[in-house]
Formats: structure tokens, C-alpha cells, sequence
């Protein structure tokens, strides 16, 4: 026979679904449990289909409990899924411990880009001959960069080098300041400031206006050098320039020395090494000469001594200018000189 259904029995259902849950500890008797009250032939549900046989009065009374009761079990089932979890968390703790001694994971470490070590490695071998480490600014009056290695204003001589200017304009409207195409101003800073004997490297950052190819970058590293004193000879510079690339790139490489024209140097050189990609028979890397040109060098000119205050009847000196990412280009076999600033980690871990 059909039980009454009554507010009554609304509650009592309620009740008992209420202890059941108490006791339901795992998630298959909290399903069992859904099942029984809240599922599509669960208790709940079937007061409320009987609802329809009720007359209208009650069943807006028993109705409205029957819903409500719905809605309190369901809450009900998820305050007990959540004091189930936080049952379950508080006792893995009670028993789980964490091991403090164990290593941390490992944290990606940077290492030294290649331009710096091949800088520092150029460094060691002059510091090791006697020079001295100097630096100088990256932007430069047009004073030191040109007129005082005797390049004056207009003359050809200044297309050598392809310079960016800074917006900056003297009286006469001349832009005076520039980013320094070479580290050579640092010769005529220098001296103005030193008596000899001078002795000194000058490693720094300098910046041309020019196309980019295999072995010609925009902006690059120079290494100045510059030795002035009593008695000092062309023999000198190339005894010099032989001991580096000995150090360098050991014994087995090939020197080539030539003359070259710089208008602060008389007379002027340059240094180049056998091609690595070719070794001397040509391609595009050396573009097909076999060689690598890695510096300019020379006798420091007298105008330049003269201009500085040294009397160039008393003292002679020799300077160079090399290239660093050519060294670096040439010591690691890289065929693109754009590569060292193209900040792809593939390329820049290996080294
Ligand atoms: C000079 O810059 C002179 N100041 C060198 C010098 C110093 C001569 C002292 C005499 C006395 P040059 O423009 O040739 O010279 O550059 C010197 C070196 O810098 C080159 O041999 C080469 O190794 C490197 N170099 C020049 N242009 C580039 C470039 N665009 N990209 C990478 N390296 C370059």
C-alpha cells in the first residue's frame, strides 16, 4: 500500500538521508548514496513525482518541502565530498614529510658569449707581453675619431670608414659627434693624457654604417693596441703581432703580413690568417683570397705624435686595430659573423 506523503515524510526521509551521509566515508558510498536520494529513482525524486496525486493545497505545502529538502541534500553532498578531501589532505600531511636534503632542480646557468671570452682571451695574451688594459667611450668626437689620427674634415680618407653620426651639431652647423668607427681615437686620448712609455690594449665596441655580409657586422669589437718609446720598430710591431696569433691560434696557423694604408699609421700593415673553411684555396667565407684579414697596424705617424704633444724625432711607437669577432670567427670555424648577435641560444650554448 501506498504510504502517505506528508511534510512528514518529507522530513523523515530527510533525516535518514542525512545519517546515511554521516556515514559514508569513501567516494563509491557517496555515489551509492546520490543514487539513493538525489538520482532519477531516488527517494527525493519520487516524493516528488507523487506530488501529483496529492490535492492542490497540500501539494504546495509537501511540494515546497519536498524541493527544499532536494536542495539541502545536494549542499549537503558537497560539504561532505569537501570534508572528505581536506580529511584526506590533513592526513597526508600527518604523514607524508618532506625531504629537505634532496636537490633542488637544476637552474639554467648563462655562461660568457663568445665575443667576451675571445675579448678576455686577447686580453691574457697581451697583459702576458706587458700591455695594459684600457677602455675609452663608444661615443666619440669627431675630434680623436678622424682629425687627430690625421684624417682632417673632407678628406677622402674619412670614406674609409662608413660613420654614423650623432645628431649633434657644432656652431659652424658640422655634426662633431659620432658612434666611434674604431678604437683608434683611444691612441690620441692616451697619449694626450700619458708621457711615454705607453703600453696599452684598448678592447671596445665600435659601430659602422654598412651592409652586412659573412664577415662584416654593423656594430663589432675591436682590440686597439699602441706602444710608444724610445727606439721602437717596425720588428717590434711584427715580433708583437707573430707572439699573439702564436698564442692565439697556436703554431700551426698561417700569418700573412702586407702593407695596407691607414692615414695614422707610416707605414701601415695588415695581418691576415689562412682561411679555416678552405684553408688557403678560396671561398666565399675568405671571398676566394684564402685569407681572413683579422687587423691594420703601423708605425705610429708623426703627425699623430706631434699632434699629441710627443716630439717624433725622440720617440717612435707602432699600433694595431684587430677585428674581434674575426679572431673569434676564425678560432671556432663560424662562417657567418652575424650569428654571434642573432641571440639564438642553440648557436651561443655551444661555446
Ligand atoms: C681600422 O679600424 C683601424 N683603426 C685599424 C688600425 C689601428 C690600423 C691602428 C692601424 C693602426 P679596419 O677598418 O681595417 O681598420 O678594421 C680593423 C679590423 O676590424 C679588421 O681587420 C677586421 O678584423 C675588423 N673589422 C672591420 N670591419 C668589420 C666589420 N664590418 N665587421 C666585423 N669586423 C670588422
Amino acid at each position: 500500500m501506498r504510504e502517505e506523503l506528508s511534510v512528514d515524510t518529507v522530513e523523515q526521509v530527510k533525516l535518514q538521508a542525512f545519517q546515511e551521509l554521516e556515514s559514508a566515508s569513501d567516494d563509491a558510498a557517496l555515489e551509492q548514496w546520490r543514487v539513493a536520494y538525489l538520482g532519477r529513482s531516488g527517494k527525493i525524486t519520487q516524493l516528488l513525482r507523487g506530488l501529483g496525486a496529492l490535492d492542490p493545497d497540500e501539494r504546495r505545502v509537501v511540494g515546497a518541502a519536498a524541493n527544499k529538502a532536494k536542495g539541502v541534500l545536494s549542499d549537503g553532498l558537497d560539504l561532505r565530498i569537501k570534508a572528505l578531501k581536506d580529511a584526506l589532505l590533513a592526513g597526508r600531511l600527518d604523514t607524508e614529510s618532506i625531504d629537505v636534503t634532496l636537490p633542488g632542480l637544476p637552474a639554467p646557468q648563462g655562461r660568457l658569449h663568445p665575443i667576451t671570452q675571445t675579448r678576455r682571451e686577447i686580453e691574457e695574451a697581451f697583459v702576458a707581453m706587458g700591455f695594459e688594459v684600457r677602455e675609452g667611450p663608444e661615443v666619440e668626437w669627431d675630434r680623436y675619431n678622424f682629425d687627430m689620427l690625421n684624417i682632417p674634415k673632407e678628406h677622402p680618407a674619412r670614406d674609409m670608414w662608413d660613420t654614423m653620426w650623432v645628431d649633434n651639431e657644432n656652431a659652424e652647423g658640422e655634426r662633431s659627434m659620432l658612434l666611434r668607427t674604431h678604437t683608434s681615437p683611444m691612441q690620441a686620448r692616451i697619449m694626450e693624457a700619458t708621457e711615454p712609455p705607453v703600453r696599452v690594449i684598448v678592447p671596445g665596441k665600435v659601430y659602422r654604417y654598412e651592409a652586412t655580409d659573412p664577415t662584416h657586422e654593423w656594430h663589432f669589437q675591436q682590440v686597439e693596441g699602441l706602444a710608444v718609446d724610445e727606439g721602437i720598430t717596425l720588428a717590434n710591431l711584427k715580433g708583437t703581432l707573430f707572439e699573439f696569433a702564436r698564442r692565439v691560434f697556436g703554431e700551426e696557423r698561417k700569418v700573412r703580413f702586407r702593407c695596407d694604408f691607414f692615414p695614422f699609421v707610416e707605414p701601415g700593415v695588415d695581418m691576415s690568417i689562412d682561411c679555416f673553411k678552405c684553408g688557403g684555396d678560396g671561398c666565399h667565407i675568405c671571398g676566394h683570397t684564402g685569407w681572413i684579414e683579422i687587423l691594420g697596424a703601423g708605425m705610429v705617424h708623426p703627425n699623430v705624435l706631434s699632434g699629441v704633444g710627443y716630439d717624433p724625432q725622440k720617440y717612435t711607437g707602432f699600433a694595431f686595430g684587430m677585428g674581434v669577432e674575426r679572431i673569434a670567427m676564425l678560432k671556432y670555424g663560424i662562417d657567418d659573423v652575424r650569428n654571434f648577435y642573432a641571440n639564438d641560444l642553440r648557436f651561443l650554448s655551444q661555446f
